[in-house]
């Protein structure tokens, strides 16, 4: 195991001298302190409340875990996070990190996806969906080049060894769509900062949920326009109809 100097005040784990280690078999990075989110953590980031609710009345479930190290800082150091994203949904909608922009919005990062199938929406700073990105046709190597859109959305499907690069200005929320844990890795500027009210109040323009055919990101407007006029269970035929 490797030198461990947990500095208490920001919670990253620390070595100085020694190679970090992941656990890939249990998905940790050994010696760290997993930062936990649960459901209640997530309000308003799923879109069928009633089903958000029910789930909180289930038991306020983990939903990810992020465990993150750093070396010594300085100007250009780096920092990591280990993600572990849960199997699950809430509705029809699958579980999913809370996302955010970076504070520092030239900062750019890395995702390395580990284990598990999931994915990631990726999001300019308009945050508006384009038409044609309504359905997830995606391609990983179609990712890059946000930093040149100032309206698109895109969701990204990620398997174990699948690398994406992240442009600075792009707001990101990893999603798990399958029925392991979906881990990754993502490295990124120490000076980058989370700005979680950047995409807060709009919350982001695709929602990546369970349709019949396997996972789709969809427009999240037309999701809540199915859920208000449809209700959960008969969202999913809705949006279909939309996908004809
Ligand atoms: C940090 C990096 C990840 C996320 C992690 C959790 O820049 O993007 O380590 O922190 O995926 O997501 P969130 O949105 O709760 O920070
Ligand atoms: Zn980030």
């Amino acid at each position: 195991m490797p030198p461990v100097n947990k500095d208490p005040s920001d919670g990253l784990f620390r070595t100085d001298d020694g190679p970090h280690q992941i656990d890939i078999i249990k998905a940790t990075l050994v010696g760290a302190v997993p930062a936990e989110r649960h459901l209640s953590a997530l309000r308003g980031c799923f879109s069928d409340n009633a089903a958000y609710q029910a789930a909180l009345r289930d038991g306020d479930r983990l939903v990810y875990a992020v465990q993150s190290g750093a070396a010594d800082g300085g100007p250009g150091a780096l920092q990591y996070g280990l993600g572990v994203i849960q199997p699950g949904r809430v509705g029809l909608e699958f579980y999913m990190t809370k996302g955010h922009q970076h504070t520092w919005r030239q900062a750019g990062e890395v995702y390395l996806a580990l284990s598990g199938s999931g994915g990631i929406v990726l999001q300019a700073e308009t945050g508006q969906a384009r038409p044609e990105h309504k359905t997830d046709t995606v391609r990983p190597q179609d990712a890059t080049g946000l930093a040149d859109a100032t309206d698109q959305a895109r969701f990204v499907p990620l398997t174990a060894g699948q690398i994406i690069y992240l442009p600075g200005g792009t707001a990101h929320r990893t999603v798990n769509t399958g029925t392991e844990p979906f881990v990754y890795l993502g490295v990124y500027p120490a000076d980058a900062g989370h700005d979680y009210d950047a995409t807060a109040a709009s919350n982001f323009a695709l929602a990546v949920l369970a349709g019949a055919d396997g996972p789709v990101a969809t427009s999240r407007a037309d999701y809540l326009a199915a859920l208000s006029t449809s209700g959960n269970s008969a969202a999913a035929d809705t949006l279909g109809e939309l996908h004809d």
